[in-house]
C-alpha cells in the first residue's frame, strides 16, 4: 500500500516537472510569436538601390504604428503610403509596389467624401538636411490575420513620395515618383 502511495507521489512529480518542462517551452515560443504577430519592418531603399532608412510597425489596440527613419529625402513633405504589393524593384521606380493598398475598395485620400484607402497617411516632412523622423498610426492596416493585413498572399510595401499627396486627386493624391520603398517583413529588424 506505502509503495503504490510512492509511485503515485513520484509519477505525479515526474509528470509535474515534465508540465513545468512543457510551460516553460511554450512560453518561450509564445514570445517569438507574439514578436512576430506583433511587430514588422521594412528595409527603406532609394532609386539607386542603396539603403535610406528603416519603418518599424508596431501593432497596437489602436492600429498599426509605424516609426520611420530615413535620410536622403529633398527637404519639404512627401507622401507615404502602404502599397499593395511588397515588391520593390528600383529600376522599375517603384511601380512594382502596386497601387495603395486598398483592401476594403475605398476611394483615395482623407479630404474626399469617401473613406480613405488603408494605405493613405498623412503627409511627413523632411527636414532640410533630407532626414525623415515620424510616428505615425495607422487605423486601416493589421498585422495580424484578416482583411486588412499587410501580409496578404502577394506582401505590401511602403513607399514615400517626391511630393506630398493632395489628400484628393484619384487615385495617386498626385504625390509624384515613388523615391523611397521597403518591403514590409514580420518581426522585429534583425
Ligand atoms: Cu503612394
Amino acid at each position: 500500500m506505502k509503495k503504490t502511495t510512492f509511485g503515485t507521489a513520484a509519477g505525479l512529480a515526474l509528470a509535474a516537472a515534465g508540465l513545468s518542462f512543457a510551460y516553460a517551452a511554450q512560453a518561450a515560443e509564445k514570445t517569438t510569436t507574439d514578436d512576430m504577430a506583433s511587430y514588422a519592418h521594412a528595409s527603406l531603399m532609394g532609386l539607386d538601390g542603396k539603403p535610406l532608412g528603416t519603418a518599424t510597425f508596431q501593432q497596437t489596440a489602436d492600429g498599426v504604428m509605424i516609426m520611420l527613419d530615413v535620410n536622403g529625402l529633398t527637404p519639404g513633405a512627401h507622401a507615404v503610403h502602404i502599397h499593395e504589393t511588397g515588391k520593390c524593384d528600383a529600376s522599375m521606380k517603384f511601380t512594382t509596389a502596386g497601387g495603395h493598398f486598398n483592401p476594403m475598395m475605398k476611394t483615395h485620400g482623407k479630404d474626399s467624401e469617401m473613406p480613405m484607402h488603408a494605405g493613405d497617411m498623412d503627409n511627413q516632412t523632411a527636414d532640410a538636411s533630407g532626414h525623415l523622423k515620424a510616428m505615425i498610426t495607422n487605423k486601416g492596416i493589421s498585422l495580424a490575420d484578416g482583411q486588412t493585413t499587410v501580409f496578404d498572399s502577394d506582401g505590401s510595401a511602403i513607399v514615400i513620395h517626391a511630393k506630398p499627396d493632395d489628400y484628393k486627386t484619384q487615385p495617386t493624391g498626385d504625390a509624384g515618383d515613388r523615391v523611397v520603398c521597403g518591403v514590409i517583413e514580420r518581426g522585429r529588424a534583425k
